[in-house]
């Protein structure tokens, strides 16, 4: 489907590159019959958001800022306690977890679809719980390696590390057959366990799921992930979790053929050019390790923001220039992320009675050191920059401009950017852009509406760490 909408945008470009700049709008917000149409690809991570609130954000937020896909935290029965990682550690796959019901679950998915956002599920398919048993929290009693109707012992791996965890990151069978932190690990080499986690699979499909991330694939072979996702019913979307550890011997390339993977790797790079102020160097991360198809950037994702391995909402100012990084260059699919702000890496969402609350998002960037529990709606300070992302699609980086620690390039002929990347100086620079003569407003600061194209000129003004985004809209 994606590529579908890139042949789109690849006419619309054609289209726009043809009409004079005379017919082009003149002001945001009244777009002319000559107006590009947008080709959304920006995605969200809703770390642990309850069904109904993603819902609603699909209708008020996502829909209509040109988000294309919301990433949501897993959805079956786990564990119980107040922690978030519960949700990883599954018991049956019963939709029925702290974040909401399957009723819930279903009209979620309805009304994402209503606003054009497709939806990824997070599918935890490689283990089941870590602990010794107990009852999850749709009341399935379990033991560590017995689920009721679901898995038995004989479908689960029993490797003979002294732990029985992986303790060697350099040994592929280690890597594959023993626990990971203890989470008793499936068999999924095995057709009756494929056939079980097909089936769940498949429960989500029929739900209108358009699409998977899978967690820690890196732990399944390849192989296995492959021949599961073959079986779904469908084509959804495949997004693996391989996290690249340099050395190891399962890297992220070896699951291409099953699908997309999450770019680790570009997440390292923006988090170290952003605080090393080489923000100029924004267009080397068009050279990711994974083809841009098949790439899903970020900057943080719920295991990075508390591992500090990238940046994070921790850094504000650094923060924000690696999401508008994310978002203005052409590599890869980007995944944004809302979270909670939190002390305790362990702490869940806020919960009632094992249940997370509504989210009720703190207005963006009001507040530099958030309590915990704060639901901080990170993604939403980009919603323009989302539209401006959708308006730009695939096109080249032209135009560009680089002075001190800062960059400036338009993406074809329908958007500019300017992104400061010095901490204390403000920059000036008149540009040459493409953009047809008109007032733009920018993508970050929607109520700024004083920018001024002529003759194939902008001025634009740039604070310390920000960044000035205008497009045709
Ligand atoms: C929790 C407790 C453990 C306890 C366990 C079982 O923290 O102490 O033993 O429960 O009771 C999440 C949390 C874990 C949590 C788990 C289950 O992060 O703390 O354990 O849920 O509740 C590797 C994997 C990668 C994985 C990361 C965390 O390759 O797939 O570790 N990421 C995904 C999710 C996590 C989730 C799981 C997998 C499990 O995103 O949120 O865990 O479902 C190098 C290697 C990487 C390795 C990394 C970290 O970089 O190259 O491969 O990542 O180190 O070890
Ligand atoms: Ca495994």
């Amino acid at each position: 489907m994606r590529r579908v909408l890139g042949i789109v945008v690849t006419a619309v470009l054609a289209l726009a590159a043809c009409s004079p700049a005379a017919e082009a709008p003149d002001r945001q917000g009244t777009p002319s019959p000559e107006a590009p149409n947008a080709t959304p690809h920006v995605g969200v991570q809703l770390f642990q958001w309850p069904w109904a609130s993603v819902a609603r954000e699909c209708t008020e937020v996502l829909g209509p800022n040109q988000f294309a896909f919301v990433l949501l935290s897993p959805a079956q029965e786990h564990i119980q306690g107040d922690q978030w990682w519960t949700s990883y550690q599954p018991v049956s796959y019963q939709l029925e977890s702290k974040l909401g019901t399957r009723a819930g679950f279903q009209q979620m998915v309805a009304a994402c679809h209503d606003a054009g956002v497709e939806v990824v599920a997070d599918a935890v398919i490689n283990h089941m719980a870590g602990i010794d048993g107990g009852t999850g929290v749709a009341g399935s009693a379990f033991t560590h390696y017995d689920y009721p109707g679901l898995y038995a012992d004989a479908d689960f791996h029993h490797c003979d590390t002294a732990s029985g965890d992986i303790e060697n990151y350099l040994d592929q069978q280690q890597i594959q057959e023993c626990e990971l932190s203890n989470l008793a690990d499936l068999r999924t080499e095995d057709a009756a366990v494929r056939e079980k986690i097909v089936a769940y699979l498949d429960d989500l499909v029929g739900l209108g799921v358009d699409g998977f991330r899978i967690d820690a694939a890196k732990h399944m072979r390849a192989s296995d992930v492959q021949a599961i996702v073959e079986q779904v019913d469908g084509d959804p979307l495949i997004i693996s979790e391989v996290i690249r550890g340099s050395g190891e011997p399962v890297q992220p390339e070896d699951y291409l053929d099953a699908g997309s993977v999450f770019a680790f790797q570009f997440a390292k790079d923006v988090s170290g050019i952003v605080p090393g102020g080489a923000v100029y160097r924004a267009l080397d991360l068009v050279d990711g390790d994974v083809p841009s198809e098949q790439a899903y950037t970020f900057v943080t994702n719920h295991d990075t923001e508390r591992n500090r391995q990238t940046l994070s909402y921790k850094d504000p100012d650094k923060y924000h220039l690696a999401n508008v990084l994310l978002l203005a260059v052409p590599y890869g699919t980007p995944v944004l992320y809302g979270g909670y702000a939190f002390s305790d890496p362990d702490a869940g969402a806020p919960q009632a009675d094992g249940v997370v609350t509504p989210v009720d998002c703190a207005e963006p960037g009001a507040i530099e050191y958030p309590e915990p529990g704060t639901w901080l709606c990170q993604h939403r300070a980009y919603a323009g920059l989302a539209q401006w992302a959708a308006v730009v699609g695939d096109a080249e980086p032209q135009n560009v401009w680089q002075e001190g620690y800062a960059v400036a390039f338009d993406r074809g002929s329908l958007g500019l950017i300017a992104i400061n990347g010095n901490s204390t100086k403000a920059i000036e620079p008149e540009l040459t852009t493409n953009l047809p003569d008109g007032t733009y407003c920018d993508a970050l600061a929607p109520d700024d509406c004083s920018h001024e194209v002529r003759d194939g000129r902008v001025k634009v003004a740039v604070a310390p760490m920000t960044a000035v985004a205008l497009y045709v809209p």
